[in-house]
């Protein structure tokens, strides 16, 4: 463990009233030793690691109590990232109430399994406690700033050295009709430190946890219409100029949150994730799962349709040599967020079919895509170890 710089034991002093007293940075022991992998011969972690892939799912907190979802995640998964437990809302309630209990219990079930773990996610628009946006809002930049560092400082902080990737900043584009020149989000943040927080969060993190690798993660950017096709093209500018300042971005995380309204451009995907290979920067997909509701609802039918998706999909992103990660978000249908938005559930009310297991935990051909897709995939393992490591 490293010692306090000054700098940093005086930021934490400051923090004690909204992010509790400063106190001795728990380490990875404290999560207990890494155990051997629990994935088996025939999981989709074992089809992706001969390519130099990993493939990972979210899972919620509370789930871990339910033996098959355990025994699920553990037999195919080689990384895990939470899907609420590590947000601000969850781990700052209340001002100087941390509460980093569902974080570290996820995290140290990933470690008795060998697991890797996502960090997500640290500057977001959403999931903020209640009283955080008004703190920012009445803010100057210093102490939306000072903030900003007490916060990074608490949560990577705390897990520090347990984490491969945090997502850095989460849905910075606006979606819809920009109405800034850049196209960011008018977002707390953005209206507290203007666009230069995004670049800030990145060096902070630098600081609090080197090794862990700053992503910038980002949704409706995969698939073949004009508007997701312009937000490409920001992303692409904008990780240019962060890199020309030299700011410490190492990943782009795609969330692949992919839908059967919009048609996927194998062409068009290979050549977004080329261009951003070329910047030197690795690539994840980070939330996949395939929104159902234009298929019809015979469950064959629909199927075809989703593995079709999955397939187009997979196999341009398993050739691309700087894409590292394959997470889905979840691993089991009744859990996919898709039934409960109201833009994304089905018009007739089934449950959508989006993510590898059935709700009896089966692997459906959606598994068998991925697997396969896996299987296929050219090797890419030496480049892909050292990208991780970069
Ligand atoms: O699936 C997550 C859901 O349980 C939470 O209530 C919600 C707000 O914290 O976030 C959902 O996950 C989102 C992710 O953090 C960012 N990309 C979109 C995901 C689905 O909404």
């Amino acid at each position: 463990m490293r010692s306090a710089s000054p700098t940093r034991r005086a930021l934490l002093a400051g923090a004690a009233s909204l992010i509790g007293a400063p106190r001795a940075l728990a380490g990875a022991p404290a999560f207990g030793p890494v155990g051997p992998p629990s994935w088996v011969p025939d999981s989709l972690q074992a089809a992706a690691a001969r390519a130099g892939l990993t493939y990972g799912a979210e899972v919620p907190h509370y789930r871990l109590a339910l033996a098959p979802y355990r025994r699920a995640v553990a037999r195919e998964c080689g990384m895990l990232v939470c899907g609420t437990a590590m947000k601000m809302v969850e781990v700052l309630p209340r001002p100087g109430g941390e509460d980093f209990g569902a974080g570290d219990e996820t995290l140290r079930f990933a470690r008795a399994n060998g697991q890797r773990m996502r960090g997500h996610t640290l500057i977001w628009h959403d999931a903020l406690p209640d009283w955080v946006s008004p703190l920012l809002a009445r803010s100057s930049a210093a102490q939306a700033e000072d903030f900003m560092r007490r916060w990074i400082g608490a949560a990577a902080g705390h897990w520090r050295g347990c984490i491969e990737a945090w997502d850095v900043v989460n849905e910075v584009l606006a979606i819809g009709e920009p109405r800034r020149p850049d196209g960011l989000r008018e977002t707390p943040w953005l209206r507290a430190l203007g666009p230069d927080y995004i670049d800030l969060a990145f060096r902070i993190l630098r600081e609090v946890d080197p090794g862990a690798a700053g992503t910038w993660n980002e949704d409706a950017v995969e698939q073949d219409v004009p508007w997701m096709e312009a937000r490409r093209t920001l992303v692409l500018r904008r990780i240019e100029g962060m890199l020309a300042r030299g700011v410490p971005i190492r990943r782009f995380g795609l969330q692949s949150h992919l839908t059967s309204t919009i048609p996927i451009d194998q062409g068009r995907l290979r050549r977004f994730l080329a261009e951003l290979g070329q910047l030197g920067i690795g690539i994840e997909i980070t939330e996949l799962d395939f929104d159902d509701r234009a298929f019809p609802a015979d469950i064959a039918a629909r199927d075809r349709g989703v593995t079709d998706m999955a397939r187009r999909f997979l196999d341009v992103v398993c050739a691309e040599p700087a894409v590292l990660n394959v997470v889905t978000w979840d691993i089991w249908d009744p859990d996919t967020w898709l039934n409960d938005h109201p833009n994304r559930k089905r018009p007739d009310g089934l449950p959508q079919r989006a993510l590898p297991l059935d709700a009896e935990f089966r692997r459906k051909s959606l598994w068998h895509a991925f697997r396969d897709a896996f299987r296929h995939a050219p090797d890419h393992k030496a480049r892909r170890d050292r990208l991780r490591r970069a």
